[in-house]
């Protein structure tokens, strides 16, 4: 394969932009090498710069479920367009926006637009704590809730995959606040709530993790933090902003049969363009400025362009609920493959799959918390990663990243997915002059 184009703009890009990339993950830091500069995508494929073809596994993170450049979505943008790309006033797609995701997830009642994951789970805990009048919050080690203050402590996504151990410029006075604890553990959630009795207003967490590489809740783990937010006065949040709509119509809130107070998208529900909400009861949603003082703002919140984009694609969702049945067949069909090809390789491995999310772990032990995820052998991740992105499979660059598959994905890609794991397997074991 040829990189000359990616690798140009890549020299080009660090001159000019931090790291050569507008977010971390992307500079390929943790594998090393070029990351490839993506001209285009369609369907279950990506183009580069010099032209080489990527069976796409990142999928912009999570939400082109449907594949890139998905006909509806596409068309619904173009016309939307003629209309102008932002009002910065109110518009019935707005409306019609919030009714859908009210339709899909059950147990809310009203949702606010936002730009990102970030805003919204930034805007939610604001709101948790003027609700509940508290400072604290519990999160999970590992878990990623994107890049406010309050967040960036014990972080997965970029923040584990750059290895930064404290983040400078987070205010220590802010980071107290944010207890952590082990992912699967309620004995550790016990812990902090008997030790800050009365002083918490949220406890956040991804359902199915996907910031540590993907990692499923154990059995009652979900229902256990639920039972004691209710318990203790908490705010339960599900930072759905990688499971929603993604692993059922009506995300986690609706297969694991939860309730939670609020709920933070992002991704999926701009069809592919920078959106973000939080959704939730109306007790606490209506804290939210003007309708309470709990103030959040953005002129670009509820943007046309991005309304009409996920509206197009939460209908098709919801329209064509079969497709979540397809999704989880084709992925358990990757990961058989994947562990029959390490078997015959003799590598220690775990697959972890949940729905359309899956991640390989080069180790022996199975990998329920980000301590187990952070011990996994990376450096034969690495490896394994520049052997099959040689092959044309564009894999998530981090271990700490979940991969995704889209309903777009043939099953004669999946085949050529695991031919390659095979391959490349072998190449970084029996010929380690062919490594990275
Ligand atoms: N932190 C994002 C995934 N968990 C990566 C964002 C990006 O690089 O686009």
């Amino acid at each position: 394969m040829i990189f000359n184009r990616s690798q140009q703009l890549f020299a080009q890009a660090q001159r000019v932009i931090p790291g050569g990339v507008n977010s971390p993950v992307r500079a390929f830091r943790h594998v090393g090498g070029t990351p490839p500069f993506i001209a285009s995508a369609k369907g279950a494929y990506l183009y580069d710069a010099d032209g080489n073809r990527y069976i796409d596994y990142v999928n912009s993170w999570g939400p082109m479920i449907m594949g890139h450049a998905y006909e509806p979505v596409v068309r619904a943008i173009q016309q939307q367009a003629e209309h102008s790309t932002s009002f910065g006033a109110p518009t019935e797609l707005e409306v019609l926006m919030a009714e859908q995701i009210i339709r899909m997830v059950p147990g809310i009642d009203q949702v606010r637009m936002v730009n990102s994951g970030t805003e919204a789970c930034m805007t939610a805990i604001r709101l948790a704590r003027g609700y509940t009048g508290k400072n604290k919050m519990i999160k999970f080690e590992g878990c990623y809730h994107g890049h406010a203050d309050s967040f960036l402590v014990s972080a997965g996504s970029g923040v584990a995959t750059l290895d930064i151990q404290q983040v400078p410029g987070v205010p220590a006075s802010i980071a107290e606040d944010t207890l952590v604890a082990p992912y699967n553990n309620l004995q550790a959630v016990d812990l902090l709530l008997e030790a800050h009795a009365g002083e918490i207003a949220a406890l956040i967490v991804e359902p199915v993790a996907g910031n540590m590489g993907c990692i499923p809740p154990e059995p009652g783990f979900l229902e256990g933090l639920q039972q004691r937010c209710k318990a203790h006065g908490i705010v339960f949040i599900l930072d759905e902003v990688m499971t929603g709509f993604r692993i059922a119509p009506g995300g986690a809130q609706q297969y694991f049969g939860l309730d939670a107070d609020l709920i933070t998208f992002g991704k999926i529900i701009g069809g592919g363009l920078p959106v973000g909400a939080i959704g939730g009861k109306q007790a606490i949603m209506s804290h939210l400025a003007p309708a309470g003082e709990v103030y959040q703002a953005g002129t670009l919140s509820g943007n046309p362009l991005a309304m009409i984009a996920g509206y197009t694609l939460l209908r098709e969702l919801d329209l064509n609920r079969h497709i979540y049945e397809t999704l989880a067949t084709r992925t358990r069909q990757l990961a058989d493959g994947l562990n029959s090809e390490f078997a015959k390789a003799g590598v220690v491995h775990q697959i972890n799959q949940f729905a359309s999310m899956l991640s390989v772990f080069f180790t022996e032990y199975p990998v329920r918390d980000f301590q187990a995820a952070k011990a996994a052998g990376n450096e034969l991740f690495k490896q394994f990663f520049h052997a099959m992105l040689r092959r044309g499979i564009y894999l998530p660059p981090s271990p700490f990243e979940s991969w995704f598959v889209s309903y777009a994905l043939s099953e004669a890609d999946v085949e050529e997915t695991i031919q390659a794991a095979g391959e490349s397997i072998r190449e970084v074991f029996e010929h380690p002059a062919g490594r990275a």
